[in-house]
């Protein structure tokens, strides 16, 4: 029988979500958003007619050139990402405050590397790397960082050079004292004096106003060990071996020319997506230079790692394998790069339990293929079906992915399931057209094998 008292992986999704869906008398109304109602963002109850930006009609010479005013225990900085010191405490902050976690048995386990790769993409500026530490003791109480982001609406062909907000927290003792208003505030003036006026950013708390909402997926890889740090349930009627025979995956992929990205791969790979991503509303457009960071990760960080154990080289001898992004191609037997795929890790570190001390997560991240018509939906969910078995040489326990991109095509087949935890996008100073998300808007339920309308992924 089930414990009550464990966590499902619907409270694993929640938790990932950072945030819950609000029940109808919880909502707040657009008047109760103190901060939000002041900002360039489209109402709660407005209806789109038209795309475009809000606020227009300022330059850089117009920004303040001086930070927003803190209270005098308190002064800005910027975190420097390559400083392994300044690392650890951005590290600390977040594993100690990033996530609400009640019983506190999991936390994110985020790498040098992943911040590496997170937060210097090319074109990463120190000062978008925005914290807050108290005067006195130099302690790193709060934090928020801007990345560079090109983003494309396919509706209207409009390109928008903008930034992706991310880390936004907050001591937890800081909290409800109006900061993150003060922190937003602080981002945005250092972004305008860029030149930039809008930005890309996800939650799960509802803000003025999503242009979609997506649904957290999970697919148990490795279910046993679920189970026993108490993600997974067992249904009724259901055995364990039942349950592990359910999420039984081969150990070889199985589609031809399945190989590892590697470099030489850049320029058709991110032709394959620029050419995929034609299906979706929203999309993330890259220079050669970003894709290759987002796809085979961040050269620093990587070579970085050149002691550790596990780097593999190719047979030019170049260094190979982040820890971080994974990314596979299907070359055909013409040497054409017909599909890719790639996910990240981000484990947990797993507290108080005896038997294990880390739980691997992977995330979907971009894919694409040049299937169309009826090849279309049988060859995604042979991609990600791969992606999974790749994803056991990575430790990975649990598969995540959202109802975002097409993955409403893949996801019942591939044996994921619906979370508890939904995830909003919004664009700062910009009004789109809504996008379904992949999700039925009342009952919130998948809508199988029809677009979401959201190509971009945030981390
Ligand atoms: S999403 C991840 C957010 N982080 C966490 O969930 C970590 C744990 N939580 C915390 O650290 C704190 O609770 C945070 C709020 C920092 C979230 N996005 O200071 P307050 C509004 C936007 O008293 P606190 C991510 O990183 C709230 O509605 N606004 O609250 C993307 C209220 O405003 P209003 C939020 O709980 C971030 C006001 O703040 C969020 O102490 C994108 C209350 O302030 C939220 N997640 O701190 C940021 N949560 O009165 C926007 C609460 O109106 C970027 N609030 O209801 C916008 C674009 C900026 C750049 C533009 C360039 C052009």
């Amino acid at each position: 029988m089930s414990d009550p008292n464990k966590k499902s992986i619907e409270d694993l999704l929640k938790m990932l979500a950072l945030g819950e869906s609000l029940t109808p008398s919880q909502e707040k109304q657009m008047k109760d958003y103190k901060f939000w109602k002041t900002q360039p963002v489209p109402s709660l109850d407005e209806t789109i007619t038209k795309e475009g930006p809000i606020d227009v009609l300022k330059t850089p010479e117009d920004v303040p050139s001086e930070p927003l005013p803190l209270i005098k225990e308190f002064e800005w900085c910027n975190i420097d990402i390559q400083n392994n010191e300044q690392l650890d405490e951005l590290y600390k902050l977040l594993y100690d405050n990033y996530v609400e976690d009640t019983d506190a048995t999991f936390r994110f386990k985020y790498s040098h590397e992943f911040f590496k790769w997170a937060l210097m993409p090319p074109n990463w500026q120190q000062d978008w790397h925005t914290g807050v530490r108290v005067k006195e003791t130099g302690k790193l109480v709060a934090f928020i960082a801007a990345t560079p982001v090109t983003i494309k609406l396919n509706k209207s062909g409009t390109v928008i050079d903008c930034v992706e907000i991310n880390f936004l927290c907050i001591h937890k003792k800081l909290r409800n004292k109006r900061l993150a208003p003060i922190m937003i505030k602080e981002i945005t003036r250092r972004v305008n004096k860029q030149n930039i006026w809008q930005a890309l950013y996800t939650g799960g708390s509802i803000l003025p106003t999503p242009l979609a909402t997506c649904r957290y997926q999970h697919r148990p890889i490795n279910w046993s060990k679920l189970h026993d740090v108490g993600f997974s349930h067992l249904p009724a009627n259901q055995t364990k071996a039942g349950m592990l025979a359910h999420y039984a995956l081969p150990n070889k992929t199985n589609i031809q020319g399945l190989r590892e990205m590697e470099e030489k791969d850049v320029k058709d790979v991110l032709k394959l997506l620029t050419e995929y991503q034609e299906r979706f509303d929203i999309v993330q457009l890259f220079t050669e230079e970003e894709f290759k960071h987002w796809l085979l990760g961040n050269a620093d960080a990587n070579a970085n790692n050149a002691n550790n154990a596990k780097t593999k080289t190719n047979s030019f001898g170049d260094k190979l394998n982040s820890n971080v992004i994974k990314t596979y191609v299907v070359e055909n037997s013409e040497g054409k790069i017909t599909d890719f795929f790639s996910y990240y890790l981000l484990p947990f570190t797993v507290l108080e339990n005896t038997h294990h001390d880390e739980l691997g997560i992977a995330y979907l991240f971009y894919y694409a293929t040049d299937a169309e018509g009826d090849r279309y939906k049988p060859r995604l969910n042979d991609l990600i079906n791969d992606a999974l078995i790749t994803s056991k040489q990575y430790n990975v326990d649990v598969f995540n992915c959202l109802t975002s991109q097409d993955n409403t095509y893949f996801l019942k087949n591939c044996k994921f399931g619906s979370g508890d935890g939904f995830l909003n996008y919004y664009l700062f100073n910009y009004k789109t057209f809504p996008m379904s998300g992949g999700i039925d808007k009342q009952t919130k339920l998948v809508i199988d094998d029809e677009t979401s309308g959201v190509g971009v992924v945030l981390l």
